[in-house]
């Protein structure tokens, strides 16, 4: 008995409660510290772009992408199938942006017969004429650069696919506004492009620092675009 009273009262000595409470504070500024580095590293803010032509009137189908300037990119996660169809004689959408690895089917919903071709360096490749409600195998875009798509049967169908590396982009609307959502905060080569530069014009770019409240980005192109082909 009287050894455990003993052993009790050594336990429980000034300098062992000092210890107790020095861990419990050590514990509690670790878990602060830690859940300080999950807030930081999970912050991320919406960039919103606008685009105006020479002239100072809105831009659609303008892709704006942001690189981060410091650290790596993110890892590839498998992305699901992109979309261009041929609708109305035309291919939809006019202008898409991928990242690189994705692929992309090229369904036909017309009733007549396309042909589907692209002379790209970034991406060669030939769907020989295929029927109404053909959807042929996926084509895989893996290396990042401009793509015009044709068809060989309608000479004024045009698509545009720019491959990517990053995976923050996001495309003009009608009012030239375009809006990268869940951007990781940091700094950005943020570069802006429209399909009548082609692979030829580099796109036009600026540095950013994205916080948690970031003002509205301005891109101002220096020529007018040239309306779209139709038949
Ligand atoms: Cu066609």
């Amino acid at each position: 008995m009287q050894n455990n009273f003993l052993h009790h009262e050594c336990g429980d000595t000034p300098l062992a409660r000092h210890h107790r409470a020095l861990k419990i504070v050590q514990r509690l500024a670790l878990i602060l510290l830690m859940s300080l580095w999950i807030a930081r590293q999970a912050s991320a803010a919406d960039l919103v772009v606008t685009a105006i032509d020479k002239n100072g009137s809105p831009m659609s189908d303008v892709i704006i992408y942001a690189t981060p300037l410091h650290g790596p990119l993110p890892v590839t996660t498998k992305a699901a199938n992109v979309v261009i169809s041929q609708s109305g004689m035309q291919f939809s959408p006019y202008v898409t942006a991928v990242r690189t690895g994705t692929q992309v089917e090229f369904p036909n919903y017309d009733k007549m017969e396309h042909h589907v071709k692209s002379f790209s360096s970034a991406k060669e490749f030939e769907i020989k004429t295929y029927d109404r409600g053909v959807t042929p195998p996926p084509v895989l875009f893996d290396k990042a650069g401009t793509v015009v798509v044709y068809c060989l049967l309608h000479n004024w169908m045009r698509a545009y696919v720019l491959v990517l590396d990053t995976p923050y982009f996001a495309k003009s609307d009608n009012n030239g506004v375009t809006r990268i959502e869940h951007l990781p905060e940091g700094e950005y080569k943020l570069e802006a492009w429209h399909p009548n530069m082609g692979s030829i014009k580099p796109p036009l770019n600026q540095r950013v620092n994205v916080v948690a409240d970031n003002p509205t980005v301005h891109f101002q192109f220096d020529f007018v675009p040239i309306a779209r082909k139709t038949k």
